[in-house]
């Protein structure tokens, strides 16, 4: 990091020592992981100084922008919609959380077969090591999985100013009302925290700042179509990773950036893997930062990864919400539809997963599948087997794997993830 921030974590009321022993994992992870690899665009440079300073100029710029009034909201989850923030003057960030940390305590509030995902948001706030979660005015927890739902009320105890949605499990006419009505719910109370009434000028052009964003990460999951593939899938991650921390409009222009550069090695026949490498889909649960694990075995373990079926990646950003509503009813009518699309594995049924994770197959031409389910992680290790059968149906290997946050199982994942890698070449 460039700058001492010390003083700034401390006044957040940040545990420094802790903290510390965050950064280094964070960082140690990161030299290892990215700075290992060859060949990358050279637009990734931006966003390896996003990693460099994401607990520093980040933060500052946030605090900078609370205190010109502007509130900030945390969420956990795709399904709050960022242009309601932004209409009300507010930044939203993503607060899910990708390292285990303070886990002896998490086990006193949660019990121990709790996915990683939900330990390591309450170790994140239990540990006093996110800048994010603390600078937060208003954190938005959602009624999704009932790991969620039901760790939600315990953290209502840790955190006074979580807010939580509601959400339905079914995509009925009453599902789509009950997401209507939760999201007039969530106007209201953005409205409440920052003393912004949302108009719908305001509205009109947070979607249009959304759209954008989503629109140049379609840009650039499309560009992974080439072979030789022309980015890693660890550096795609990575800039689905930063889509949820970083301030809209620059991450828009950084990557349309990296598109262009990797327009240009396309038409070049440059790629970052020789071509003809294997080719895998990953499928299933969010990878947050700094969860690199599955990504990096496969990648060193010479397949290359061209799309990633998950929040973080196209389930969290393939839709745009129309534009073209005049009045703020339309517009929210049109983010429900919008985000009633999306395919969380909370719902039931659930078919159009599938016919997502096929049409991504078949898009960007995978060799297999892999189908990434964090250990107790019910709603998407269920679905795994429905997926590994259609799959299998269309002659498409799928590898099923469950895992969490620890690095114990690297060697066994390995192993499997190379037979796997083996059979598909
Ligand atoms: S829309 S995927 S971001 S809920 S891994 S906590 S499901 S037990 S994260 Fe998610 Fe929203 Fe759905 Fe996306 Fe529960 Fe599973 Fe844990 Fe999970």
């Amino acid at each position: 990091m460039s700058t001492d921030y010390r003083q700034m974590w401390a006044d957040m009321g940040l545990d420094l020592e802790a903290h510390d022993a965050l950064l280094g994992v964070l960082g140690q992870g990161y030299g290892d992981i990215y700075m290992a690899q060859k060949n990358r665009p050279e637009g990734m440079a931006y966003f390896d100084f996003v990693m460099s300073e994401v607990h520093g100029l980040r933060i500052q710029e946030l605090l900078d922008e609370k205190k010109a009034g502007r509130k900030i909201i945390g969420s956990y989850c795709v399904f709050v919609p960022e242009e309601i923030a932004l209409a009300a003057n507010a930044t939203l960030v993503g607060l899910c959380s990708g390292a285990d940390f303070a886990m002896e305590e998490v086990e006193k509030l949660l019990p121990r077969n709790t996915c990683a995902l939900i330990k390591s948001a309450f170790g994140f706030k239990l540990g006093k090591v996110c800048p994010y979660l603390e600078s937060a005015d208003m954190i938005v927890g959602e009624n999704t999985c009932d790991g969620k739902k039901k760790a939600y009320e315990s953290l209502g105890s840790l955190i006074e100013n979580l807010y939580v949605m509601d959400l339905p499990q079914v995509k009925s006419a009453q599902g789509r009302e009950l997401l209507k009505a939760e999201y007039i719910r969530f106007k209201e109370a953005v409205e409440n925290l920052t003393g912004v009434t949302i108009t719908a000028e305001s509205l009109s052009a947070a979607i249009e700042t959304v759209n954008a964003k989503r629109k140049a990460m379609h840009r650039l999951a499309l560009l992974r179509k080439a072979d030789p593939a022309p980015i890693s899938g660890l550096d795609a991650l990575l800039a689905n990773q930063v889509f949820f921390y970083d301030n809209p409009a620059r991450f828009t222009a950084s990557v349309n950036k990296i598109c262009d550069e990797v327009e240009q090695r396309i038409a070049a026949q440059e790629g970052v893997f020789a071509g003809k490498t294997p080719r895998i889909l990953i499928s299933g649960c969010p990878q947050a930062v700094p969860n690199w694990k599955l990504p990096m075995i496969v990648e060193g373990s010479g397949a290359v990864i061209v799309g990633e079926e998950s929040c973080v990646g196209e389930r969290g950003t393939r839709n745009l919400t129309d534009n073209s509503g005049k009045t703020i009813d339309e517009m929210i009518e049109a983010l429900v539809d919008r985000y009633f699309q999306v395919d969380c594995a909370i719902f039931t049924p659930n078919k159009e997963r599938i016919d997502h994770i096929k049409e991504m197959a078949k898009l960007y031409k995978a060799d297999g599948v892999i189908h990434y389910g964090l250990q107790f992680c019910q709603p998407y290790l269920m679905e795994a087997i429905p997926v590994e059968k259609a799959l299998e149906d269309i002659g498409l290997p799928c590898l099923r794997i469950e895992t969490d946050y620890s690095m114990e199982d690297m060697g066994q994942l390995k192993t499997r993830v190379e037979a796997f890698i083996e059979q598909i070449s």
